[in-house]
């Protein structure tokens, strides 16, 4: 399955969609791959395109492709990842902020997440301070979960951060930030309770921020 798995992340890498999917078929069909393994291949596709974006190889088109392969390869999967999930792990709001439309590592977090067990009310992209807020309210969420990859959503997480004060929610929520672009350093300054930079990171944060 090793092999299997190194040729999705190519497959992913390459934007070639169909591949990606009978690949993802293989690995459900399977039954035996780690939860975990098929989030890292994500994300190290994705960060692998990412990068050739950045140094002029590829360009937006080729960006886009390879997102749509994941997005083909989460709906195969998703019902797999779910079976290995255990119990319900908390409720999670999460969203990309405001000025911000970033998506790919969120989606990749959101699945990982619900794979995890956790119940996860997803905002989508640009998200208001209020949308959240409200979420936050009515789902009782233990944890809010920021994507913020420019580094100009400074203002809107503090803002995030503010307002859950001012309401008096900050004591019942945990909230954690992170994206591509995010650093520690940012995410102390702007007064998070956790920061990740990989699936791997955000699934051990939550944990610890809920005790378990
Ligand atoms: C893809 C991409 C785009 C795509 C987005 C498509 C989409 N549907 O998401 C498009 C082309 C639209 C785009 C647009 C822009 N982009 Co862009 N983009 C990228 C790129 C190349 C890859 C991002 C990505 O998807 N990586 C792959 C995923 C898997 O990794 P990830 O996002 O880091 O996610 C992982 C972790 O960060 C973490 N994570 C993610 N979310 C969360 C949330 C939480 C709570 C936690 C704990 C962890 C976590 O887990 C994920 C899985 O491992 C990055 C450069 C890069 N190499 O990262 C630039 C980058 C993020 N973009 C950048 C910029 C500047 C822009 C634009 C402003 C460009 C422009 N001038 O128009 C616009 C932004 C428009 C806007 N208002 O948001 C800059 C940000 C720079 C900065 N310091 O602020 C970057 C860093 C490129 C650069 N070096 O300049 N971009």
């Amino acid at each position: 399955m090793e092999k299997t798995l190194a040729e999705f992340q190519q497959s992913i890498i390459d934007g070639d969609s169909e591949r990606t999917e009978a690949l993802a078929r293989e690995i459900a069909g399977d039954g035996a791959v780690a939860a975990e393994d098929v989030f890292a291949s994500l994300s190290a596709a994705m960060e692998e395109v990412g990068s050739r974006y950045e140094t002029g190889e590829y360009f937006i088109p080729e960006m886009l492709r390879s997102a749509d392969a994941v997005e083909r390869a989460m709906a195969i999967l998703e019902p797999y990842l779910f079976e290995q999930r255990h119990d319900q792990s908390g409720v999670v709001v999460i969203g990309t902020v405001k000025g911000d439309i970033h998506n790919i590592g969120k989606n990749i977090i959101v699945a990982a997440l619900r794979a995890a067990g956790y119940e996860v009310h997803d905002l989508g992209v640009n998200v208001s301070t209020a949308k959240f807020i409200d979420k936050v309210r009515e789902t009782g969420a233990d944890l809010l979960l920021l994507s913020a990859f420019t580094t100009s959503t400074k203002p809107a997480l503090m803002d995030i951060l503010e307002t859950l004060e001012a309401e008096g929610l900050r004591e019942g929520v945990k909230v954690v930030s992170g994206g591509a672009s995010h650093s520690q350093e940012l995410a102390s300054e702007v007064g998070v309770d956790g920061f990740a930079a990989d699936v791997k990171g955000t699934l051990a944060v939550c944990r610890e921020l809920l005790g378990g």
